[in-house]
């Protein structure tokens, strides 16, 4: 498991909990269809339209991408060794991209925590232990990733927020959620199911206590059943303003949160064509659906959807890139790229050159479009055949589609003519655009 999610199967059996948040929805005046509202936080989230999902961790300092998939390694305290850490560097990337928000990974599935979480617990021997694998344990004890970042974050106007895998944790023997009750390497400890259930809880509370008002919480893999309940009542406690990817059940539609956002089932950086800021599933939407719950394009910087810093890993070139934006932002996706510092805790300078070219065409493109006007509370309504067209009559169709949401990119290889543009299209109810425009972008194909 990489980035990747899709609710643990053991989810399906969750009883329904009057504390779980319902769909909210009106119903369309002019032929009676659902239409699924977002809440102020969503639409927020996805007016941000870039953020940086940052890895950085035990998973930096292995030649594989991470503890993924190989359940009994623990590798090394003594590997965690940062000695030129500056996350203010890290921002200048972030900012230098156009991200305006950053999810940070305070802990994958090593189990390592890059804040020294004080959780305590019973092993089965009913010891209780101190949670020991911990940048407080490592080389650089006295530093503090997740605070560093926090504050860098704040300094830089850029949200923050935490990725925290619940359902792995090598360090205590967890796959799937589930305890391995038969077999424990070097570095394991012994607990029980419950056990596990409630390090997570207490590690959760610390992040979402400690750490200021969160932007976005990631569930990789989603959750199990038996935390389904803590954690809707935590978030609602806690975070009630985050959006939470992966917060929904896809087989009985509930939702851990009133702000889910959803995987949009690739980690390309390509949303369908059609994709609806409406559904649950991991894919390009379903205008039908109750539930408003946006995509999220997370992608990586590297190539070979290599997530954790890589030695000699090459990097996406920069016309893949731009392609990627137009794919994930200019399909009605979040895009959230992928920052990975490297061992010595800075982003590597051909990794900030790269980051900057991006930014700098996207800005050189775009800027000024659809700037920070807030757009309607009243969900998605553009139903089908949108047409933009020039004043020749009869008009040309230039493009054409079903979802626009909260943006639409039609990109066209050759500069067209154009003297009006007439945007045609039926919807559910009137629709309110915030802008339509056309865009000269000289540097398309440079690079
Ligand atoms: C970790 O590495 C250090 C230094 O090489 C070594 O002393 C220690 O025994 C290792 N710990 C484990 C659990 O292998
Ligand atoms: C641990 O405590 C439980 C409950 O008090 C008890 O049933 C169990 O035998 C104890 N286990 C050990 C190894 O002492
Ligand atoms: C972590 O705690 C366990 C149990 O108390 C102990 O055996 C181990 O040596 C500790 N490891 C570190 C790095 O402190
Ligand atoms: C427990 O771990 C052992 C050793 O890694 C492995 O062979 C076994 O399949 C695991 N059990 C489960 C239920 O995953
Ligand atoms: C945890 O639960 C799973 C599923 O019920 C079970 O297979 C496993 O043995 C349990 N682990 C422990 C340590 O009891
Ligand atoms: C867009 O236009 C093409 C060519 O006319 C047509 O095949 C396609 O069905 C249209 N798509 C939509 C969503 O209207
Ligand atoms: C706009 O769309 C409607 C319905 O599809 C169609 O009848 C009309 O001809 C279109 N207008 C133009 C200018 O294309
Ligand atoms: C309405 C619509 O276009 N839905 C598409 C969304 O994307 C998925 C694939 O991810 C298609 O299967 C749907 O048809």
């Amino acid at each position: 498991m990489k980035c990747t999610s899709g609710l643990m199967p053991a989810l399906a059996a969750a009883s329904v909990l009057a504390s779980t948040p319902e769909p909210k929805y009106r119903i369309s005046p002019i032929d009676g269809s659902t239409i699924a509202l977002p809440t102020q936080e969503q639409l927020q989230f996805q007016d941000k339209e870039i953020g940086v999902l940052i890895h950085f961790e035990m998973g930096t300092y292995l030649d594989i991408d991470g503890c993924n998939n190989v359940p009994s390694l623990v590798p090394n305290l003594t590997l965690f060794d940062p000695e030129l850490l500056n996350t203010d560097q890290w921002m200048d990337s972030a900012t230098a991209l156009g991200a305006q928000y950053a999810t940070l990974v305070a802990k994958h599935n090593c189990g390592f925590t890059t804040w020294p979480s004080q959780v305590k617990f019973q092993t089965r021997d009913n010891t209780t232990i101190a949670y020991n694998y911990t940048i407080a344990q490592s080389p650089v004890a006295g530093d503090e990733v997740v605070k560093s970042f926090v504050e860098s974050a704040e300094k830089y106007d850029v949200g923050h927020g935490f990725y925290y895998s619940t359902v792995v944790n090598n360090f205590l023997n967890v796959q799937n959620s589930e305890v391995n009750a038969t077999s424990w390497a070097v570095g394991q400890v012994r607990i029980s199911n419950e056990t596990y259930d409630e390090v997570v809880d207490a590690q959760l509370t610390e992040l979402w206590t400690n750490y200021g008002s969160l932007t976005e919480i990631w569930f990789d893999g989603g959750y199990s059943a038996t935390q389904q309940t803590t954690l809707e009542n935590m978030l609602t406690e806690l975070q009630p303003q985050a959006v939470v990817f992966n917060a929904c059940d896809v087989t009985t539609g509930e939702c851990l949160s009133q702000n889910p956002v959803r995987w949009v089932g690739t980690e390309t950086g390509e949303a369908p064509i059609e994709n609806w800021s409406t559904g649950i599933t991991n894919d390009g939407g379903d205008p039908t659906s109750p539930s408003f719950c946006p995509s999220v394009c997370d992608t990586t910087l590297q190539t070979q959807d290599r997530w954790f810093y890589g030695v000699d890993q090459p990097l996406r070139p920069l016309t893949e890139l731009i392609s990627v934006y137009h794919t994930s932002v200019g399909r009605n996706c979040m895009l959230e790229l992928d920052l990975s510092p490297d061992r010595s805790g800075l982003i590597p300078a051909s990794y900030a050159a790269r980051y900057k070219q991006l930014g700098d065409f996207i800005k050189s493109c775009y800027d000024g479009w659809a700037g920070d006007t807030l757009v309607s509370g009243l969900g998605e309504v553009v139903d089908d055949g949108v047409t933009d067209g020039t004043l020749d009559v009869p008009w040309t169709m230039l493009s054409n589609g079903t979802s626009v949401g909260h943006k639409k990119i039609d990109v066209f290889e050759q500069a067209v003519t154009v003297t009006e543009v007439l945007v045609n299209s039926t919807f559910v109810d009137t629709p309110k655009w915030r802008d339509v425009s056309l865009h000269l972008c000289d540097q398309l194909v440079a690079s």
